[in-house]
């Protein structure tokens, strides 16, 4: 699989609509984090890790099914197309959130979007569930994939292992992704990984299984890209190793005693967000104005739809408990503009 990522990694690097669409999604992601964080003390901000948000939900097939990890889950449906007032609203429990204030969006993403959310706040059935749509693709000889995207401490529960294996028994095409950002809370992964590396256990599973710089969305996405196009050819699933880092704390009210402070600081002048900038000014898809006007038009973007989404209404007490409370479908008032 190895020269075909190489090769990959070449085709991605100078593909700018993608490169670009994959940079927006990354600036996103970090605005959100900077608004819901201030917003919610129970954000699990994934800043340090966008490159996995882009390279994993951007130029994906509108049928093909997305299980994200809830560490993202937000600029992941932003990325599938999802309105970002109504996944904002979601954060505070409001009526013109997708699940119309019953359940939180950091971890219930919109299923309009084919975008599992963790249901249940359990961690792992995701991956089961992104195997049971690989499973109904291949059944429908649709050519869709699933991806399924999970934490390193996520990866060693036992549903985890039950669904990349059974997808593996069965050849689906499902991309399984460890976003590894080496902590499960206060766990290393070094302590809750029981394997030199998560990708070795691909060798187990009888898969590929292979390590990428997580923080390389470049690379990261070449690998990604290389295990589509197998799972859309019938040659089955494959786990990719994103190895980066959870530059903050588990979730903002952490203020993360247990890290090492000088493993924060090298990780977080390795910041992807920054590499990928690097790669598009040298290549000269992007310019010093450009990238300032961007990230302006991005913050102003999130903080009209922040705002917006603090004044939308309460769910109203006699209907909170009724109804499905993660069916999808529009709610009256909840369509617009994010500005
Ligand atoms: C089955 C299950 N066990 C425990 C938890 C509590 N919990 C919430 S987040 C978390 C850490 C998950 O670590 P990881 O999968 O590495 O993702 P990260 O938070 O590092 O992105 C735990 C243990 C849970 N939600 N579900």
């Amino acid at each position: 699989m190895t020269g075909a990522i190489e090769q990959a990694r070449q085709r991605v690097a100078s593909d700018a609509p993608l490169l670009r669409r994959m940079y927006e999604t990354m600036l996103a992601s970090r605005e959100i984090d900077r608004a819901a964080g201030s917003a919610d003390g129970h954000w699990h901000a994934a800043e340090g890790e966008e490159a996995v948000i882009a390279a994993c939900y951007c130029g994906l097939r509108d049928d093909d099914w997305v299980a994200p990890h809830y560490r993202g889950m937000v600029a992941a449906a932003l990325a599938r197309g999802a309105d970002l007032r109504r996944l904002l609203a979601g954060i505070t429990g409001k009526a013109t959130s997708y699940s119309r204030g019953r359940y939180r969006s950091d971890v219930c993403a919109p299923i309009e979007q084919r975008l599992i959310g963790l249901y249940s706040g359990a961690l792992g059935p995701t991956l089961e569930y992104a195997t049971g749509t690989a499973l109904a693709a291949k059944l429908d000889r649709s050519g869709a994939v699933a991806i399924a995207v999970f934490g390193d401490g996520t990866s060693s529960r036992g549903n985890a292992h039950e669904a990349i294996n059974l997808a593996a028994v069965l050849g689906l095409g499902v991309v399984f992704v460890c976003q590894n950002n080496q902590f499960a809370i206060s766990t290393p992964a070094a302590r809750g990984v029981g394997a030199r590396a998560i990708a070795d256990r691909g060798a187990a599973y009888g898969i590929e299984g292979v390590a990428v710089d997580g923080n390389d969305a470049i690379a990261l996405r070449a690998a990604v890209e290389v295990a589509i196009a197998r799972g859309r050819a019938g040659d089955g699933p494959t786990l990719i190793d994103a190895q980066t880092y959870r530059v903050a704390g588990h979730l903002v009210a952490d203020p993360a005693p247990y890290r090492n402070a000088d493993d924060v600081a090298a990780w977080r002048a390795r910041d992807p967000i920054a590499r990928l900038r690097n790669h598009l000014l040298t290549a000269g898809l992007l310019d010093e104005a450009g990238d300032a006007a961007l990230r302006e038009r991005l913050r102003r973007e999130v903080d009209a739809a922040m705002a917006l989404a603090a004044a939308d209404p309460e769910p109203a007490a006699e209907t909170i408990g009724t109804g499905e409370v993660f069916a999808g479908g529009s709610v009256a008032g909840a369509h617009g503009s994010t500005t």
